[in-house]
């Protein structure tokens, strides 16, 4: 109680400085600045229903972070929605504490714990935000280890990252067990990029204009950098220009993977990034590749993100490109499986500009932080995502499943023994993808390449789909989750605790 109490006084000093500094870190990522922080950031996520739906400051998706690595993201987090104390009163893999909340940063390498305090969290996705005027269990109740994942509705974040953390396109989300569907769908998620260090990427990346664009429930959302965004947007393109696209797949109704469909062939597509990660060369993108989606390199489960650069020809006319971001395979909801019903319009309009521009394929790749792998054996482990969500035919509880030791690497094989879709993630470390379906990528497939998340192949003719990757466990120790990145099976009990000790 004691410890509550200090954290409710603190929060009040510091909400102040949160405001003005919004500002400051919300400036647009095309600015290229990337001067170190001397001081933290904290930047105020207030959630609160703004026609029934909870949003970010009132809008969505929430406004982009700004990283630089090294840096630090403070972040605090308001619960201003009503009081539903339905925490404790429901089976844990259903539906449940709806307007309980938390945050996650996906896919960035960070602490999944609560600082030596316990007063400030990181990426920890057991803490429950409860609504303001709603009671906090505490241990009388429901016993010492669930009541210590309870926070008053001001629960202060910090997210410190290292020198030498990928730079690239992450996000950030509500991850409440049992209401992760509704508050995501809903649209509690936004943006949150880390810059590149200057002279790293080659100049025609570097000096792109940039746009972020969110898949969300409503629809594709060209993200604005304080909030907010127009969904269906039009991106309007001089002949010649080159703009980088952040594309982020958030949502969280449908089991689907999106990709961009058009048929017109206007325009130069690479790709650069997946998952936050750069790729160590650009690759064409297709922009109607109708091969099964984990076989095309640029379809993004939910979750997943990639960075296009696109270039118009210096000789284009003006015109009007729909591009139609199209749901595959199970659509519960589509954002137009055709270009009559774009989600995305690019004009091409004005006088011809001299964007910098390169032939050369080369980029920088992962960095220092994710070197390669040797040939050398590594300890296997098989997780299988099953029946009735559930993973290795449990649903989720608090026991950990897989336990594994800190500096240490091993290879994974994510099996789906379901007819369905789902998209497996791990928080804090990612994964390097060697084989899908059993069968070894070859060396350099665009498909070979580290991922936070990916869509996973369904089980045909009584064979489960399966991705095998590498991975290491470093950094960090700490209890966090694997799980569906389809988020509605995710809350159905779709997720294991895993451990790093
Ligand atoms: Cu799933």
């Amino acid at each position: 109680m004691t410890n509550r109490l200090s954290r409710r006084s603190v929060l009040k000093i510091g909400s102040g400085v949160g405001l003005l500094s919004l500002t400051a870190t919300s400036i647009p990522a095309l600015m290229s600045v990337s001067s170190a922080r001397a001081e933290p950031n904290p930047d105020i996520l207030t959630v609160r229903e703004v026609g029934g739906m909870p949003t970010y400051n009132g809008v969505s998706p929430g406004p982009s972070f700004l990283m630089d690595p090294g840096g630090t993201l403070d972040v605090e987090l308001v619960n201003d929605l009503p009081a539903l104390n339905d925490d404790c009163t429901q089976n844990m893999n259903n539906f449940h504490g709806l307007n309980t909340t938390n945050l996650h940063t996906h896919g960035l390498h960070v602490s999944p714990t609560t600082d030596a305090s316990g007063e400030v969290d990181a990426d920890n996705v057991f803490v429950s935000v409860v609504p303001k005027d709603q009671f906090v269990p505490c241990s009388d109740v429901c016993g010492e280890s669930v009541a210590a994942t309870f926070r008053t509705h001001k629960t202060k974040y910090r997210f410190e990252i290292g020198e030498n953390h990928p730079s690239g396109t992450f996000w950030y989300h509500a991850h409440k067990h049992g209401s992760a569907a509704r508050q995501v769908g809903a649209g509690l998620a936004g943006p949150l990029i880390v810059r590149d260090k200057l002279g790293v990427m080659p100049d025609y990346i570097a000096q792109a204009p940039e746009k972020t664009l969110m898949i969300m429930n409503r629809g594709l959302v060209l993200a604005e950098p304080g909030g907010g965004g127009q969904t269906a947007p039009t991106l309007t393109m001089r002949p010649g220009e080159v703009q980088r696209w952040r594309i982020i797949n958030a949502q969280a109704a449908g089991n689907a993977f999106a990709y961009i469909a058009t048929n017109i062939t206007d325009l130069e597509v690479y790709q650069i990034a997946f998952d936050g990660i750069t790729l160590e060369k650009r690759i064409s993108v297709e922009l109607s590749d109708n091969r099964e989606p984990w076989l095309n390199p640029a379809a993004l489960a939910p979750g997943n993100r990639m960075d296009l650069i696109v270039r118009v020809p210096r000789d284009a006319r003006e015109k009007i490109i729909p591009l139609g971001i199209t749901t595959g395979l199970t659509d519960l909801l589509s954002f137009g499986s055709n270009t009559n019903n774009a989600s995305l319009y690019i004009r091409i309009s004005g006088d011809p500009v001299d964007a910098v521009w390169s032939g050369d394929d080369a980029l920088p790749g992962p960095g220092p932080a994710l070197p390669g792998f040797d040939d050398a054996e590594l300890p296997k482990r098989v997780i299988d995502f099953t029946p009735r969500f559930s993973i290795d035919g449990d649903k989720y509880d608090a026991s950990i499943s897989q336990k594994m030791a800190l500096g240490t690497s091993e290879e994974w094989t994510i099996t789906n023994s379901t007819g369905g879709v789902h998209a497996f993630h791990i928080h804090v470390n990612p994964f390097f993808i060697t084989h899908i379906n059993g069968v070894e990528l070859p060396e350099g497939s665009p498909l070979r390449r580290w991922q936070d998340t990916i869509g996973l192949p369904y089980q045909q003719n009584g064979r489960p789909g399966s991705i095998t990757y590498k991975t290491r466990f470093e950094t960090f120790k700490g209890k966090f989750v694997i799980h569906c990145h389809v988020l509605r099976h995710e809350d159905l009990g779709m997720m294991q605790t895993v451990e790093v000790a």
